[in-house]
């Protein structure tokens, strides 16, 4: 049975990964980008996830962030991304990377982690090199009690969130860290993620190329299943249950 098999290869791994999209948070109640009902489907992302949008219209693109952090700060890990962590924890799983921005697999206890795309509840300065995690400066519920644009505190200018828009590089070591795991990997498990933003998606390929294993985990096929050795079309929760066993 294709568990059963994923979890014979995880056990046999010497260097396995995760690699996940906004899949693995659909079961926490984080809407995803291109499902049916995905933010991209009532936003144009070109509007919403661009330093263009954001010089254009910054309290349009803060007034979505908010929106975001309000929905997100409300969701927890689920068990997908605590089996995750518990793969880690037994040593089997040797890193999580992932495309997601919602601090789910921190809160869950994945040790380590690699955000390529940043991480929503940080903010940066626009002028400056201020960055602030607002979790930890307990600054959160200020920040989304007001819909002023929010301000740097050091140098008075405009903050932004702290996450990677379309156009915009990966944050440099990030993404090198990342390419560098994956080159090392006999199996990444590959979860929720719909395998077309690059240079993100490039992960599963270079496992690939250097002779490893891609398991996948996702309802539906994904720009990933055509080079899966194991594809469970399943919910992440029920795929990552099933693997555990
Ligand atoms: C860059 C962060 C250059 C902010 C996001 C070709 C090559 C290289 C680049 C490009 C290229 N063509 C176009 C580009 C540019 C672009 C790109 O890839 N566009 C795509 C759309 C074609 N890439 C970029 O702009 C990147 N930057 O290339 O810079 C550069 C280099 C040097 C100097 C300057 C510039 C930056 C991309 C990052 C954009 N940021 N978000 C925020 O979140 O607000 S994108 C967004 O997409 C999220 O990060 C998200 O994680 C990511 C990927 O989406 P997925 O996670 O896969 O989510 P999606 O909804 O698509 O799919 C969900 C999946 O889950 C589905 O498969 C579904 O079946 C499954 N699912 C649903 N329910 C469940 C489930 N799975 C499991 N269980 C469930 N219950
Ligand atoms: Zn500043």
């Amino acid at each position: 049975m294709l568990c059963e098999e994923a979890g014979r290869i995880l056990t046999k791994a010497k260097f396995a990964i995760a690699f996940t999209g906004a899949g693995i948070s659909a079961e926490s109640g984080v809407p995803t980008f291109r499902d049916a009902n995905g933010l991209w489907k009532n936003y144009r992302p070109e509007d919403l996830a661009t330093p263009e949008a954001f010089r254009r219209n910054p309290r349009l693109v803060w007034e979505f962030y908010r929106w975001r952090m309000k929905l997100i700060s409300k969701a927890r890990p689920n068990r997908a991304h605590l089996a995750l962590a518990r793969l880690e924890e037994m040593g089997i799983l040797k890193a999580v990377i992932t495309q997601n921005v919602d601090d789910l697999h921190r809160e869950a206890g994945t040790k380590n982690l690699i955000e390529l795309h940043g991480n929503i509840f940080r903010v940066r300065c626009t002028a400056c090199s201020y960055r602030e995690n607002l979790k930890e400066s307990e600054r959160l519920e200020e920040l989304l009690s007001s819909d002023e644009l929010p301000k740097c505190p050091r140098c008075g200018s405009l903050l932004r969130p702290d996450v990677v828009w379309f156009g915009e590089a990966l944050p440099k070591g990030a993404l090198e860290k990342a390419f560098e795991l994956a080159s090392k990997a006999d199996v990444v498990l590959v979860i929720g993620t719909s395998g077309v933003v690059y240079p993100a998606a490039y992960i599963p390929y270079i496992v690939k190329e250097h002779g490893g294993r891609v398991i996948e985990v996702n309802p539906r096929r994904s720009g990933i299943t055509p080079i899966a050795d194991v594809f469970i079309p399943k919910p992440a929760g029920e795929g990552m249950g099933k693997i555990l066993e």
